[in-house]
């Protein structure tokens, strides 16, 4: 179904140029600085081209985009849903599924519309578009579809569009090369760097005082060892899991396991590195996740980088069928440092 490339991105503008009547550019509900940032390159294509183009958030902006916008002095450029109805065609930007356009679906499905994307499976998508999951993000789609027909953005919509990408590609974490392609030419169109650096790393003062003490306990409990090459931490969490192993993940570890007690079962959390499915290949955290989940009986499952899975044994048990996953690829763990996680877990 994808049609990603650079000869898709060059049909862009030539999509845009053929609709009809009043163009209507669609993000996700609840959207985030990638579909602005897309959503607002698309705006500016229409408007190079005369369209009659108008922005429809279904259900707002959540709050870092909502800063993007204010940082750059721009009012919310986004009309309310309702506004939907006197649409004539579509663009639908960094947007999955239908569910994820609320209460705009119908008005939507019911029209001609044009897919933009890079999410590895859209089931909007019916052959109008770029659907491209070799993308890191929405945004370097529509910058390179941009830089094709020689169109420079506007200082507020390469901002924005850069937001995009740093945002989506966890600050060029995920990046392909199509995101730093892009992010030079927003560059060179005047997009201001710093600014995004500012909002984007704003957030993170803003994390919850909770989040930051299950964070820093879940990471002074954790128990390093090593497989291979691979660096692995457990540790022993109540609230929080997927933060506390992203903060583990970025502290280096290649695979993080969160370990939960609850009354009559256990929780496992797992993420995992880029580094860890090349080892190991695979899905390495939905292996892990159903690993154990066969090993103790429980369920188990999930994506190459995130996963989860709940059994009925003890802690001690779930590390040990991590290690039996382990030793299946031929890696023998060693420990580098206990940690207190088992005694944390053990009441
Ligand atoms: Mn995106």
């Amino acid at each position: 179904m994808s049609s990603g490339g650079d000869t898709a991105v060059a049909k862009i503008a030539e999509l845009v140029k053929e609709t009809k009547g009043t163009l209507c550019i669609a993000v996700h509900r609840n959207a985030d600085p990638d579909a602005v940032g897309a959503a607002l390159g698309i705006y500016e294509i229409a408007q190079s081209l005369g369209k009659d183009a108008r922005l429809i958030a279904p259900e707002g902006l959540e709050k870092a985009a909502k800063e993007l916008l204010k940082a750059l002095g721009e009012e919310n450029p986004f009309s309310p849903p309702e506004d939907a109805e006197s649409c004539e065609t579509w663009f639908i930007v960094d947007t999955a599924s239908a569910s994820q356009l609320g209460s705009i679906s119908d008005a939507v499905l019911g029209r001609e519309y044009v897919v933009i994307d890079h999410h590895a499976r859209n089931s909007l998508y019916r052959g109008k578009g770029v659907v491209d999951p070799d993308a890191g993000s929405s945004s370097e789609i529509v910058a390179l579809a941009m830089e094709t027909i020689g169109l420079k953005p506007l200082k507020p919509t390469a901002t924005a569009m850069l937001a995009g990408i740093i945002y989506d590609t966890r600050f060029f974490r995920l990046a392909k090369p199509t995101s730093f392609r892009a992010a030079a030419y927003l560059l060179e169109s005047g997009a201001d760097y710093r600014l995004v650096l500012s909002i984007l790393t704003r957030g993170r003062n803003s994390v919850p005082y909770s989040e930051k003490v299950a964070r820093l306990k879940g990471v002074s409990r954790a128990g390093i060892y090593r497989a291979g090459d691979l660096l692995i931490a457990v540790t022993c969490i109540g609230a929080y899991e997927g933060s506390v192993l992203n903060a583990l993940i970025d502290l280096g570890a290649d695979i993080a396991v969160g370990i939960s007690r609850r009354k009559d079962r256990t929780r496992v959390t797992v993420r995992s590195s880029k580094k860890a499915e090349e080892v190991l290949g695979g899905a390495p955290s939905a292996d892990i996740a159903s690993h154990i989940a066969a090993a103790l009986g429980g369920s188990g499952g999930g994506h190459a980088g995130a996963a989860g899975a709940e059994v009925r044994a003890e802690p001690l048990e779930v590390w040990g069928a991590i290690a039996s996953y382990l030793a299946s690829k031929g890696l023998r763990v060693r420990v580098l440092e206990e940690g207190r996680w088992k005694e944390e877990c053990s009441d």
